[in-house]
């Protein structure tokens, strides 16, 4: 659907809404492409292997991805769901290699980010690849948001992206589950204690989403004294976070060294409760 027959109240009742038409397939294509260019030959003087930088706060170090955060037809979407304030805390790739067993446990985002477990919140979630149930997409349990927070177990599964390899200890019903297929350009919009999961890639292509976790200024980090966000649109009369300015290029210094100040506080807030480290934050 076009972002002007998008309705929130729709997103209100299931806790999702999709697919989003939001970008071109030239744009969702020349995304992607920036992206294979910097795996296929790494920029100097990063701190951390590239996969991290993708894998978690990648607005803070790629102009594209803060870009993509503030697009107009993203942002008029989010827009009907959370009101004109907007800040963009977190975004991230998420990627499945062709033929691989990667998978996503069930869980529900605000269970590990320290923000509460309020409806302030909504992934953006974009697809640069086609997003079919054979490449694992994304799988939704409509009306789930309007449970509490369900108790996760971690299990640090190796062929889960997750941090922790997080799983609700709750079990979801196949016939309760909706599979989110996007084709490149088109976005679904989830809450954060949306029950989700996604599947193993037996595609012959990779599956790539661009996710955006976009809040408004009323959140505020619970579990530990500071936290960032990027500012969006509208106001922001709370100033709950440090504001992450927009990366001037790609991977420049001072991009990298916030990164590393913002991954040093987001460890502490994500390894909360957990025996183990969190590898995706090291
Ligand atoms: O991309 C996936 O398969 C899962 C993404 C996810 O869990 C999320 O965006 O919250």
């Amino acid at each position: 659907m076009q972002v002007s027959e998008f309705k929130g109240d729709d997103y209100w009742r299931d806790g999702y809404a999709f697919p989003i038409d939001v970008l071109t397939a030239a744009e969702a294509q020349a995304v992607r492409k920036e992206v294979e260019a910097f795996e296929a030959s790494p920029p100097e003087g990063l701190t951390r292997p590239l996969a991290k930088y993708l894998r978690t706060n990648a607005h803070i170090v790629l102009p594209t991805v803060a870009r993509m955060a503030r697009h107009p037809q993203v942002i008029d979407a989010v827009k009907k769901v959370l009101g004109p304030d907007l800040l963009c805390w977190g975004a991230e790739f998420f990627t499945k290699e062709a033929h691989t067993n990667k998978v996503v446990t069930w869980h529900q985002d605000l269970t590990y980010w320290g923000l509460g477990y309020g409806d302030q919140e909504v992934t953006a979630w974009i697809a640069l690849s086609p997003a079919t149930v054979e490449s694992g997409c994304m799988k939704f349990v409509a009306g789930s948001h309007k449970n509490e927070i369900q108790p996760h177990v971690d299990t640090f599964d190796e062929n889960n992206l997750l941090s922790r390899g997080q799983e609700m200890a709750v079990k979801v019903n196949e016939e309760d589950e909706v599979p989110v297929i996007l084709m490149p350009g088109q976005m679904s919009l989830h809450h954060g204690r949306m029950f989700h999961a996604s599947g193993p890639n037996v595609s012959d292509d990779r599956r790539m989403g661009l996710v955006i976790r976009f809040i408004t200024p009323e959140m505020k980090q619970q579990n530990a004294g500071r936290d960032y966000a990027m500012p969006v649109c509208g106001a922001d009369t709370h100033r709950n976070f440090e504001y992450v300015p927009d990366p001037v290029s790609a991977f420049s210094p001072e991009s990298v060294a916030l990164y590393d100040e913002v991954m040093a506080e987001h460890a502490k807030i994500m390894a909360q409760g957990s025996e183990k480290k969190i590898a995706i934050y090291s």
